[in-house]
């Protein structure tokens, strides 16, 4: 197989949204295991999939810069974790008026398990310096860059994908962030940003910097495109945010939408996840308005993965019926009714509505 027929395949099962570059959607049963199938799992790319030659440069304000291959990666011990996913433009076709950007629908969601090396013993190999604010992470992939770019136009030619984290969260062993290598037990396909990524938990999958080719240790705060002109909340009536944690959101994965029950008592599974604490609550709605009546959390595997809840739907009468479930994590944070709306689109964790007809 070449390397395109190789890229075909791996997309095979996903939901096109943009070509070039790469966009899809996971398909709903990408939701439907504790794991999404690595061939199901959403897709986002900013640029076309890159060469790498397979080395990682780290320097900044270090005291010993260095180069990592994937063997010196893979010398090191192996961590795992599970890890969902979101993109921060997921349901952005939802929100009214209509925000320019990728027109996600609601499937741009997705877990996997990684495995990889802790960012912080790669990041003690080569002594960060005291001064250091920030860790900036570049990925291989790069290209001009045009639509809504606040650079000078004659800066947009040839961006990388590039991003930076607070100095603290990239050292603390607590933050959990991995150089993943593998996805599910194998090695990274192209798409998911082969041969190593950063995989950040709680944080919009925009943080998850694919193709990693460099790291540096910043002594100022990084401004680049990907930085502070997209991925920010514009905010209609308050103070421009950066994109960081994953709102609090609940999915019904069945029944589908639309479809038709022929039985009385029925029941409901989905998923729900948050950036800002574990999901400590699901209620399901059966009206238009007021009755949330709680649903069962099933046993938590981590507070980055997203929590499978059920809820037994009983005395189910003849006619189309309204379902909605909505989360609640534990700092509190609940879904709203309406989407958050901010210009670029993102951070739509409104409760969703789904019908279906009992025949
Ligand atoms: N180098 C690089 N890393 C990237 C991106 C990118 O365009 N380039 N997109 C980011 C965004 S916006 C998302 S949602 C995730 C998607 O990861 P996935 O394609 O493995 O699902 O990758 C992130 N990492
Ligand atoms: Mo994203």
């Amino acid at each position: 197989m070449t390397a395109a027929d190789d890229l075909e395949a791996a997309r095979a099962s996903l939901v096109m949204i943009n070509p070039a570059p790469y966009n899809a959607e996971a398909p709903p049963e990408a939701l439907l295991g504790e794991i999404t199938p690595t061939e199901l799992h959403y897709v986002r790319s900013n640029f076309a999939v890159p060469e790498h030659d397979g080395v990682l440069e780290i320097g900044g304000a270090v005291g010993a810069p260095t180069r990592l291959t994937l063997d010196d990666l893979r010398s090191m011990p192996a961590h795992d974790a599970t890890v969902t996913l979101e993109c921060a433009g997921n349901g952005r076709l939802e929100m009214r008026p209509l925000p320019t950007g990728e027109p996600w629908g609601d499937f741009a969601v997705s877990t996997a398990r990684w495995t990889g090396v802790p960012l912080h013993e790669v990041l003690a190999r080569v002594a960060p310096d005291a001064r250091g604010v920030e860790l900036l992470a570049q990925g291989a992939d790069h290209g001009p860059y045009h639509l809504q770019a606040i650079l000078p136009e004659t800066d947009q030619d040839n961006l990388s994908f590039t991003r930076s984290l607070p100095i603290e969260q990239a050292t603390d062993p607590a933050s959990g962030i991995l150089i993943a290598y593998e996805m599910n037990g194998m090695p990274l396909g192209r798409d998911h940003g082969a041969p190593f990524r950063l995989i950040v938990p709680h944080w919009y999958a925009v943080a998850s910097v694919k193709w990693l080719k460099r790291l540096d240790v910043l002594t100022e705060p990084y401004s680049g495109e990907f930085q502070t002109g997209h991925y920010i909340y514009e905010w209609p009536d308050r103070p421009h945010e950066p994109v960081s944690l994953m709102r609090v959101r609940a999915r019904i994965t069945d029944p589908r939408p639309g479809s038709v029950i022929d039985r009385a008592t029925y029941t409901v599974r989905g998923k729900a996840w948050s950036g800002t604490g574990p999901v400590t609550r699901v209620e399901v709605s059966l009206t238009g308005e007021g009755d949330w009546q709680p649903a069962h959390l099933e046993a938590a595997t981590s507070d980055h993965h997203w929590q499978e809840w059920r809820f037994t739907w009983d005395a189910i009468g003849v006619g189309r019926h309204t379902l909605r479930a909505r989360a609640t994590d534990a700092a509190g944070n609940v879904q709203p009714e309406v989407p958050p709306w901010n210009r670029l689109g993102y951070g739509n964790n409104a409760v969703e509505v789904i019908y279906v007809d009992r025949a």
